[in-house]
């Protein structure tokens, strides 16, 4: 039923063919026969955003016909939102994809190349930024009024390449063949400053108030993309912010200089959406940066007051309309933000602007390690941001003032939650600002809220222990199963019935009935089979290497850092390789072994664990006596797109990081979901997990969180356990005597002495455990039954890890938002 004609969102495959066709001729301009596979995609795009666009604005007219009180959208705001290729996951959740499958056909096309030619916008860098993806997909599901809120990068993550082993870094060109999933609002943009002073002036109703003069001012222009939610007629919107010019040329003062200046003006105002940053980059102060994370959450908040006072409500009442969460400190800056504008622009007091900033603000933690804590060199953000600072310090003046009237005399604990740090050269500490401005703070698993209250947020947990909150991380089970996995998904719904991808938290759980059935057993083995070949396919072709579907497929894929572990990994290929070349004719299970991951790219050891696995991988793979039982891959250039082809092969899951490091993971959710069983640590979200799919369905090895702190401050020495294992230590002599590096001994050598003088992360500790856990794995897999039968038990135990669980769990605990949109009632 719409009133805008059925041509556009028809939704029998002969309406969806002819709007392809309108739009290869509308939109694309493209006379059938001159039509590339590009035009068919855009054209096929464009259809399908037609349908989503009408169901965006209906779910507004809604929102805006519900009572008063229903008026609160979530506003999350994040640097990264790694959405994944967009046409797929639009036809599972509108449900489009037979029918759209079949209009393409009858045009002579093929729905999968179509779907192949799509260029995933890969605006984030790992699991913080596919979180937010995940959520705002889970937000249109239930349909909770949401926006996210970030930056139209130019350039996403780095496209990674390897060359003779080693990651090289290519520039990602996103945008060059169009993008038909955004809407461009230049109506919808706003003024950003930067730089130059403050000063005291009168403003217009004659009160003293602070204006900043600023030395720069860069506009920001909405672009628009729809998030559709599974079935739900919901839809989301993802609105990221272009930076330009304020003003464009100015003919009029025409002379060469001013025209000149005028360009250069213009080429540094665009240059701060340009690129996105690698996370993991080591090296603090970077201006573009700190550019980029005030230019998006100014433009934000300028917008969310804008629609605010456009409901007729006033400004007091802002945080009645929105609820702000921010992922990560990078968007923490918008608690200063919030309070200048309140402060200067609409002349609030200090007291009650301070009131709705905490009302509005919650502040989700994504890390423990204390180098990964965001902190900005003083001098750096006065001179850029010269009206924030003196916020920051008025907001740091009031905030001590109150600790130490709880705590006279502790000037270590006022230094210590001060945010300023002031030990050495000033910084400003960006998580200390978030916990102080923010209502509620969470962590994203149950280790992990707990690591924060002990350790880094300790002293704001005394402060504020009612503002702490957990909320496990959940992916989305459209994407990670439904798109991804198409047949396991068919399978399930042969047992469950169809509708089990609205209520996976319970549903899932029926699966457990099945888990000893034979026949359902077979079918799941020859899913997961089907899954391997046509992952070995892809090996073949991208990378060359022939690998067995019968060969056990473990898997770590993920973002390469030495808490992750990838090296421990690699010592175990090492061991296993060693145990054939000592017996040729050893009983061992054959593997193939897959690794993705980037690595940033001024991260020189995760570089060089990169060339280490591709090294082991060419002695390996090309050993005759290892011949048939091990192989080792490198896959390279992992994104959302490569993931989906990768996850759902798996068998072995990876999750190996260092006990209390790993924040939570949410690779290890998709793995299981897909019928992987893990081998990990108690780390992040393993542990619930392996509490819900059961002990004995979770390869479980290493030292507990508890244990590896214990094992540290004692004066860990990792040359003992080097001493003492006789097969590590020859693992480790062969990677330093060159055998995997054509007898080079420069090579390895900062990995080895590292891993013998420091091995921050316990690797060598964990050694021994690891391998056993491993021949355990090893002997369950011969097992076939018995391994069908956990693989079920896992996916019938992860209903809890669903995205739609989490973003429930953030309305009831956080957001106390009420404001559903529901199109039945009214
Ligand atoms: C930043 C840095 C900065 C400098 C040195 C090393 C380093 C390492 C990591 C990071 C990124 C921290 C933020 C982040 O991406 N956290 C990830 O968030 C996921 C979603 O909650 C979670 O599943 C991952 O465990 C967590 O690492």
């Amino acid at each position: 039923c719409n009133n805008h004609g059925t041509m556009r969102t028809g939704q029998s495959s002969v309406e969806i063919q002819q709007s392809i066709l309108n739009h290869l001729h509308y939109t694309q301009a493209k006379p059938l026969p001159f039509a590339t596979r590009n035009d068919w995609y855009m054209a096929t795009a464009h259809s399908v955003r037609d349908q989503m666009l009408h169901n965006w604005l209906t779910t507004f007219d809604i929102f805006m016909s519900s009572p008063r009180e229903k008026h609160k959208i979530v506003s999350y705001l994040s640097s990264e939102f790694l959405m994944g290729p967009h046409l797929g996951n639009n036809l599972v959740n509108l449900g489009l994809s037979e029918s759209v499958r079949k209009a393409l056909s009858a045009l002579g096309q093929d729905l999968e190349a179509i779907l192949a030619q799509e260029v995933e916008p890969g605006l984030g860098n790992g699991g913080l930024g596919r979180l937010a993806a995940c959520y705002l997909e889970s937000m249109a599901t239930l349909r909770v009024p949401a926006v996210g809120f970030g930056i139209r990068y130019e350039f996403g993550i780095f496209d990674q390449e390897i060359h003779n082993g080693w990651q090289v870094e290519k520039g990602d060109n996103w945008l060059k063949n169009g993008n038909p999933w955004e809407v461009r609002r230049p109506d919808i943009a706003y003024e950003v400053k930067f730089g130059g002073h403050t000063e005291f002036a009168h403003d217009p109703e004659g009160r003293l108030a602070v204006r900043w003069i600023p030395e720069k001012v860069i506009k920001g222009v909405a672009y628009d993309t729809p998030v559709a939610g599974y079935r739900s007629g919901g839809v989301a919107v993802l609105r990221l912010w272009k930076s330009e010019a304020v003003a464009s040329f100015d003919f009029q003062a025409f002379n060469a200089g001013e025209y000149y200046k005028a360009v250069d003006d213009k080429v540094l105002s665009e240059t701060i959406s340009k690129v996105l940053y690698p996370n993991d980059e080591p090296g603090i102060g970077k201006f573009l940066r700190l550019c980029q994370q005030y230019f998006f959450v100014s433009c934000s908040l300028q917008d969310m007051i804008w629609f605010h006072l456009s409901l007729g409500r006033g400004i007091e009442s802002f945080s009645e309309s929105f609820a702000i969460q921010i992922n990560d400190t990078h968007p923490s800056m918008g608690i200063a933000e919030l309070m200048r504008l309140l402060v200067d622009e609409h002349h609030l007091e200090w007291d009650e602007a301070w009131r709705i900033t905490r009302e509005s603000f919650a502040y989700t933690n994504h890390t423990l390690l204390s180098e990964a804590l965001e902190k900005w060199p003083l001098p750096l953000m006065a001179s850029v941001l010269p009206r924030i600072v003196e916020i920051i310090f008025e907001i740091n003046r009031r905030f001590l003032d109150e600790v130490r009237g709880l705590f006279p005399e502790d000037d270590q604990r006022i230094a210590r939650l001060s945010l300023i740090d002031e030990t050495g050269e000033k910084y400003v500490r960006m998580a200390n600002l978030a916990c102080v401005g923010s209502h509620a703070i969470n962590g994203v698993a149950a280790l992990h809220t707990d690591l924060l209250k002990k350790t880094v947020l300790h002293d704001f947990y005394e402060l504020f222990p009612e503002k702490f909150h957990n909320i496990t991380n959940g992916v989305t089970p459209r994407r990670w199963l439904a798109l991804s996995n198409p047949e396991l998904a068919k399978l399930i719904s042969s047992k469950l019935g169809e509708g089990w991808l609205s209520s996976i938290e319970t549903a899932l759980a029926w699966l457990q009935g099945a888990a000893k059935n034979t026949t359902f057993q077979q079918k799941w083995l020859k899913v997961k089979q089907a899954n391997k070949i046509a992952l070995a396919k892809v090996i073949r072709e991208r990378i060359g290497i022939e690998v067995d579907p019968a060969s056990l497929f473990d898997v770590q894929v993920k973002r390469i850092h030495e808490y992750k572990r990838q090296h421990l990994n690699v010592l175990h290929i090492i061991t296993l390789y060693n145990r054939i070349k000592r017996d040729p004719t050893a009983d061992i299970t054959p593997r193939t072994f897959i690794f993705a991951g980037k690595a940033a790219p001024g991260y020189h050891m995760a570089k060089l664990i990169i060339k280490l696995i591709t090294s082991v991988a060419d002695v390996v793979n090309t050993d005759p006596d290892v011949a048939g039982r091990l192989k080792v891959v490198f896959f390279p250039d992992f994104n959302v797109t490569n993931s989906q082809l990768i996850v759902p092969a798996a068998d072995l899951s990876e999750q190996i990081s260092v006990a209390g490091k790993e924040a939570s993971g949410t690779g290890n959710m998709k793995l299981a979901l897909n019928g992987a069983l893990t081998i990990g640590a108690l780390d992040g979200a393993n542990i619930e997990i392996r509490e819900e799919v059961g002990k004995e369905n979770f390869f479980l090895f290493g030292l507990e969180a508890a244990e590896a702190q214990s094992l540290k401050s004692g004066g860990y020495n990792p040359r003992c356990w080097y001493e003492g294992n006789e097969q590590l230590r020859q693992a480790i002599d062969q990677i330093d005597a060159g055998t995997f590096s054509n007898g080079d001994r420069q090579l390895f050598r900062p990995l080895v002495d590292n891993l013998l003088n420091r091995d921050e992360y316990l690797v060598l500790a964990d050694y021994q455990s690891y391998i056993d856990c491993q021949d355990l794995v090893s002997a369950a897999y011969c097992d076939k039954k018995k391994w069908a039968e956990m693989s079920i038990l896992n996916v019938a135990g992860m209903g809890k890890f669903s995205s739609d669980r989490a973003i429930r769990e953030y309305g009831e605990k956080i957001w106390k938002t009420t404001a559903i949109i529901d199109p039945t009632k009214y």
